[in-house]
């Protein structure tokens, strides 16, 4: 890809003062608007990566860049230490949108699993009676759910997990979509175990979807052993797999789901973890918050995104455009692709290397031709549009998807 001097100049100062934590793909962009990027050129580019399904709502949404203003000239944080007009509101709003006696609230996604799990271990020690020190909680292998020191020991990728130990202790991992392996272990240490913490679909991974009827099956289990199940819905949520909540497509009502991304349409760093009083109101004043954790700013935006979902019909949408999407992406004769997967318009490409290119070649081509995704693993290309896109848009984009791919052969 050629770089104009403008673009190289923000690049090399992101690699003169950043941290090397990155490899983006070559494009600098400065303006968004519904399911469009424009880089500093002036170059217009369709987004689908929606920040990792964080922008569901489309760029600059103005119902929730008007929340924003609005809110930001009037205040911003107060902390936990007083109340505020805004975030009792907020909360019953979730309670009536989702369905779950509480919410809280905290602003990362690494943040609401971390606050899911000791959560967890709470209720286990309070009212599942586990002996003290002895909680275990049952990840996945494959899945992400962040950053963070006790996430990272529940990895099972390299990259996130080398050279960050000691780990967590109190962790099992057990294989993703294996109903049996999950029940073997629920039936030797079910006793110490106080939560299943899964993805309904692994998104790093590389849209991982499971078989129709695992996540029933796992929650069917939990509940025999009294062990709760925690749905990472961060990727997942608001809409992006044709359902408010990717559970909602096996009547899946989890102990515990943790949101994140989308909650905010993308504008601000919002998270939240649901629970009914009995598992929530094991944690007690003092025993766990956040400075920004459920900030007025935040809660005006995050209702204003949520508003937007209902309002636009985004689960619809992506239930229906995702199918097209899918359909037509499998018409493409090519041999760089082996398999296209997902649910609603959360989807991914697994691309067969051919003639010395792979996924990033792919990748480049389809941003010259003004389309952004991005690699994950090196051989799977991830497909999220903002859920605000057109079936006219989305056939624009699948023809500049279709060219590239073609061009490389
Ligand atoms: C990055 C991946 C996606 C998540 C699930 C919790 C979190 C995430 C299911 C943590 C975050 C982000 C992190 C972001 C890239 C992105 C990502 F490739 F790394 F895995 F989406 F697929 N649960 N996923 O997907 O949320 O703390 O980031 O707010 O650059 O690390 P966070």
């Amino acid at each position: 890809m050629k770089l104009s001097s403008k673009a190289k100049t923000f690049i090399d100062l992101e690699e003169q003062y950043g941290a090397h934590n990155y490899h983006s793909l070559p494009v600098v962009l400065s303006r968004g608007k519904g399911c469009y990027l424009w880089d500093v050129d002036g170059k217009k580019y369709f987004d689908f990566l929606s920040a990792y399904s964080a922008v569901n709502q489309g760029h600059c949404h103005p119902k929730i860049v008007e929340a924003l203003t609005e809110q930001a000239e009037r205040l911003c944080l107060t902390s936990r230490a007083f109340y505020n007009d805004a975030l009792g509101p907020y909360e019953q709003y979730i309670h009536d949108f989702f369905g779950y006696d509480k919410v809280l609230p905290m602003n990362s996604g690494a943040e609401a699993v971390e606050t899911a799990l000791k959560l967890a271990r709470k209720w286990g020690y309070l009212k599942k009676g586990i002996p003290e020190n002895q909680a275990l909680i049952i990840g996945c292998e494959g899945n992400f759910h962040g950053r963070t020191v006790t996430i990272v020991s529940l990895s099972t990728d390299p990259d996130a997990r080398t050279d960050y130990g000691p780990y967590t202790p109190g962790i099992e991992v057990i294989p993703y979509n294996n109903v049996a392996a999950l029940a073997a272990l629920l039936e030797t240490k079910g006793d110490i175990i106080a939560a299943f913490l899964v993805e309904p679909i692994q998104g790093e991974a590389g849209v991982n979807v499971p078989d129709e009827g695992y996540l029933k099956a796992c929650y069917d289990l939990c509940k025999q052993h009294n062990v709760l199940f925690i749905a990472d819905e961060v990727q997942t949520g608001i809409a992006r797999t044709g359902k408010m909540l990717c559970c909602d497509h096996e009547g899946v009502r989890p102990d515990i789901v943790i949101l994140g991304k989308a909650i905010s349409g993308g504008v601000l760093p919002v998270s939240a973890v649901l629970a009914d009083d009995e598992v929530m109101l094991t944690i007690r004043p003092g025993e766990h918050g956040s400075t920004f954790g459920g900030f007025p700013l935040a809660c005006r935006v995050a209702t204003a995104a949520l508003k937007v979902v209902k309002e636009e019909k985004l689960a619809e949408r992506a239930e229906y455009l995702g199918k097209i999407f899918r359909e037509e992406i499998a018409r493409i004769e090519s041999p760089f692709i082996r398999q296209i997967r997902g649910k609603g318009l959360l989807n991914a490409v697994i691309i067969e290397p051919h003639n010395g290119k792979e996924a990033w070649d792919v990748c480049l081509t389809m941003a010259e031709n003004g389309l952004l995704a991005k690699p994950t693993h090196n051989h799977i290309i991830r497909f999220a549009p903002p859920l605000v896109i057109t079936e006219a848009e989305l056939r624009a984009a699948i023809a500049i998807i279709r060219n590239s791919i073609r061009s490389l052969e």
